[in-house]
């Protein structure tokens, strides 16, 4: 544990880099332009930053949006452009031969593009004829299970909305999307513990808590205007801890610039307490911190457990607690690569606050063991009655800026009964009740061919997925490959026999359908559904909106009927939001509640500690520590955001918070460069280990670096062909990308 008051070299977060960052990005906007869209970000009348899913202040600030945000509202407003020109000079082959940075650098796609089984170059196709393909792959399809709807978490309510109910009316539940590479772990360890799979608290709780924990996240770089929140809370003297490997920037210091002194640079300690923990090693963690809970128990009885709410709340307290005890501080130390002493420091420091936050993203979920972590953080939360009052409760702090709100839409595998009773009640159909696939068996089922269509409305399913070159061969191997984008980027050129690129409009552009301007909504990452609306001129006149894009192919596919008229849902997005309403609790008087300002924020049953689990009780769970053992020379290597990326679109090769420059780097403890013999810099070669198999990187650098003994950091995407298709969370199925066991070598024959 280290102070957080210690001098360090590096510059706070923020601050006036990222102002000239942010300029630098609004530049290739033109100024005048780049500021005007910049003035819109997040505002009540404005769009909703496609950047993360933090949520935004009510009233909005002036400026409602971060560096980061400004360089996804970049990236999408570009003046660049794909033309049919370019697809014409450039071969699928050729395209495929340059990196992810390059394509992504090319601009907005304007035009349906068609690769035809045997060609080598894409070529214009109309619309109408693209969705007529479809259709055609759809129809000749021996079962509707054949087909795979992939989605990634900007699309807005109502696109998700009108995607899932055409999957479900053409016969089949596959409808796998980011969410299950992403807070899966967070959705099915809530689901299980509290009875739903979001957080509970809103903005206002963190006006209101004594102490906030942040563990396996990067806000400084991730969600920016987190820091911000921080800030506030630490000022009236709020205590933050972050439970993390790595000490990251924005949680040492953070210079707000929004304010004279931090644009100055001056910037504010924001983390009190800093444990860093094993990557892999919260479950045991938390263990400790919770051992070290009871002993103050122990010495002061009922001062320090919250025996009413255990009592009245939950269930599983005595199991719990006998499981515990049959654990050492000795086994848990190991586990989590954090003193006794820390432990119960951490201890003290909860126990001493009377409202307490737990903020996550990544590096809880994203294990073999993500849902334990996820539970056991939760049991930590329960024992002194840390949910459904002011000030207190889980927090899983979301990716993509409407992930949720997918979700909420119907963007799942595995749909509730409820909810596809409500939709076939709504649109007059048998929706199929068997559970679809999620990302990972989708992968495996397009490799086995047991799945030939696969549809992606946004994202960039080859590049984001584990497992890069089975993934790549499964893609491969499907009759027909669609991908609904905005810019070009792998998936397009991993394409299967057939595969066709379809331009979608972006958040940031004006959407009128029929002469009408159109608006749609979303979700942030504490339940508020509100109106999102894009100002500037689209990219191309060819460009079509998502939910046109989802009803042309649904259309083509099943017809307009009296019950599902798809051309009259892409006319109005009221019409859609009227179904919605009727279909999905808590979203009544839909098209007049957005209406208002700001919104309206979905009820959280947990919240009020009304548990929907069949008990009506939350749940203590029992967690086993994962084994962290590894045999010798192998290290647990997690894969990371850098700050100058967004998931696979990548805008350069500076992570400047962490000082690291270049992208195929692995970070190690200086120690254990020396222990393998490598010198900070050399080229080097990463094998991952995974039950016998062996997968293979080459041209890494080892990079010396503040990260635990025992561990490894690399970026993602470029490490993805390290993580084995296999090897996912139990029961949430996310792809471990964080706890990946690897072996380092020097790479000889490398010229660096
Ligand atoms: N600018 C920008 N913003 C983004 C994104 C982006 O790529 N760029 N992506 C969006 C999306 S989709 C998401 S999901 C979020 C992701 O937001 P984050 O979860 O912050 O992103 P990651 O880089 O995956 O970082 C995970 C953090 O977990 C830590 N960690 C890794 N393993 C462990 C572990 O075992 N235990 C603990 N306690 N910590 C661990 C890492 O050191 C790192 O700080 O950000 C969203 N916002
Ligand atoms: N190793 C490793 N792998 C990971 C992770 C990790 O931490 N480590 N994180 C995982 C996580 S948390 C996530 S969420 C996934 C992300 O997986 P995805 O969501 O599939 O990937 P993105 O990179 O966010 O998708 C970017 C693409 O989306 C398209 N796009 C952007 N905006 C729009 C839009 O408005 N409409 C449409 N139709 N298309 C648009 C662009 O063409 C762009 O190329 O990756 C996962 N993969
Ligand atoms: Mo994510």
């Amino acid at each position: 544990m280290a102070d957080s008051r210690r001098r360090s070299r590096r510059p706070a977060a923020a601050g006036p880099a990222a102002v000239l960052s942010t300029l630098e990005r609004v530049r290739e906007l033109g100024l005048a332009r780049g500021l005007r869209v910049l003035a819109r970000v997040n505002q009540v009348e404005g769009f909703d930053c496609p950047g993360c899913a933090w949520p935004e202040s009510l009233p909005r600030k002036a400026l409602e949006f971060c560096e980061n945000g400004a360089k996804a509202v970049a990236h999408e407003a570009t003046p660049k452009r794909v033309t049919r020109e370019l697809f014409a000079r450039w071969s699928v082959a050729e395209l495929a031969a340059q990196d992810d940075a390059w394509l992504e650098a090319q601009g907005r796609l304007t035009e349906p593009m068609r690769l035809a089984p045997g060609a080598s170059h894409y070529a214009p196709i109309s619309w109408d004829a693209a969705f007529e393909r479809i259709a055609e792959y759809l129809h000749q399809l021996a079962s509707p299970d054949e087909a795979v709807f992939y989605t990634s978490g900007r699309t807005s309510n109502e696109a998700a909305f009108l995607w899932q109910l055409f999957a479900r009316m053409f016969g089949t539940n596959n409808l796998p999307d980011c969410s299950n590479m992403c807070h899966e772990s967070s959705g099915t360890g809530l689901g299980e513990s509290i009875g739903e799979g979001k957080g509970t608290v809103g903005l206002a709780d963190f006006e209101l808590c004594d102490a906030i924990f942040v563990l396996g996240q990067n806000p400084g770089s991730n969600h920016p205007r987190m820091l911000t929140v921080l800030q506030a809370a630490k000022r009236r003297g709020c205590a933050i801890v972050s439970i993390n490997p790595l000490r990251e920037r924005g949680l040492v210091s953070f210079a707000n610039p929004q304010e004279a002194r931090g644009l100055l640079g001056f910037g504010t300690p924001l983390a009190d307490l800093f444990v860093q923990v094993r990557v892999g090693g919260d479950v045991a963690l938390l263990q400790g911190v919770a051992k070290g809970l009871l002993e103050l128990e122990d010495a002061a009885p009922g001062t320090v457990l919250d025996r009413e709410f255990i009592a009245t709340h939950t269930e599983g307290f005595e199991a719990w607690h006998a499981a515990l005890a049959k654990r050492s501080f000795e086994e848990l130390e190991r586990g989590a690569g954090v003193t006794r002493t820390e432990m119960r420091a951490l201890a003290q420091l909860y126990a001493s606050a009377r409202a307490v936050i737990a903020c996550w993203a990544m590096g809880l979920t994203q294990h073999e063991h993500g849902v334990a972590n996820v539970q056991e953080l939760v049991n930590l939360l329960l024992l002194r009655g840390n949910i459904g009052r002011p000030g207190a409760g889980p927090c899983p702090v979301r990716g993509h800026s409407n992930v949720q709100g997918d979700r909420t839409m119907g963007i799942w595998e595995r749909p509730s009964p409820d909810f596809l009773a409500r939709l076939g009640a709504e649109f007059e159909f048998e929706p199929p009740s068997e559970h679809g696939l999620d990302t990972v068996a989708a992968i495996q089922a397009l490799h086995a061919g047991r799945a030939r269509v696969f549809i992606a409305l946004g994202g960039n399913f080859a590049a984001a997925t584990p497992d890069t070159a089975f993934t790549h061969e499964a893609l491969r191997r499907a009759e027909l490959t669609v991908q609904i984008s905005t810019t070009l980027n792998r998936s397009q050129l991993v394409a299967g026999r057939e595969a066709l690129i379809l331009p979608a409009l972006g958040r940031t552009e004006r959407d009128t359908q029929n002469g009408v301007e159109q608006f749609v909504t979303v979700e942030d990452s504490m339940r508020c559904v509100h109106r999102s609306r894009g100002r500037l001129e689209p990219a191309g006149a060819e460009l079509r909106s998502e939910p046109a894009i989802v009803a042309g192919i649904a259309r083509a596919v099943l017809g307009d009927s009296p019950s599902a008229p798809w051309s009259s849902f892409a006319a109005d997005y009221d019409r859609v939001r009227e179904r919605i309403a009727r279909v999905i609790p808590g979203f009544e008087n839909m098209n007049r509640r957005v209406r208002d300002a700001g919104g309206f924020v979905l009820p959280s049953a947990a919240g009020a500690r009304a548990f929907r689990t069949a008990s009506g009780r939350a749940h203590l769970t029992v967690q086993e520590p994962p084994d962290s053992e590894l045999p010798p020379g192998q290290l647990w290597m997690m894969t990371l955001r850098s700050h100058d990326q967004y998931n696979t679109t990548v805008y350069g090769g500076d992570d400047r918070y962490r000082g690291v420059r270049g992208r195929r780097v692995v970070l190690l403890h200086p120690e254990e460069l020396a222990r393998a013999g490598l010198d900070d810099g050399q080229a080097v070669e990463l094998t991952s280990h995974w039950r016998g198999e062996t997968r293979r990187l080459r041209g890494f650098r080892a990079h010396a670096y503040d990260l635990p003994l025992g561990c490894a950091a690399t970026y993602f995407p470029e490490a993805n062909a390290l993580v084995p298709v296999g090897s996912f969370a139990a029961r949430s199925r996310t792809p471990a990308y964080k706890s990946l066991p690897i072996s380092i070598r020097a790479d000889s024959e490398a010229t660096s």
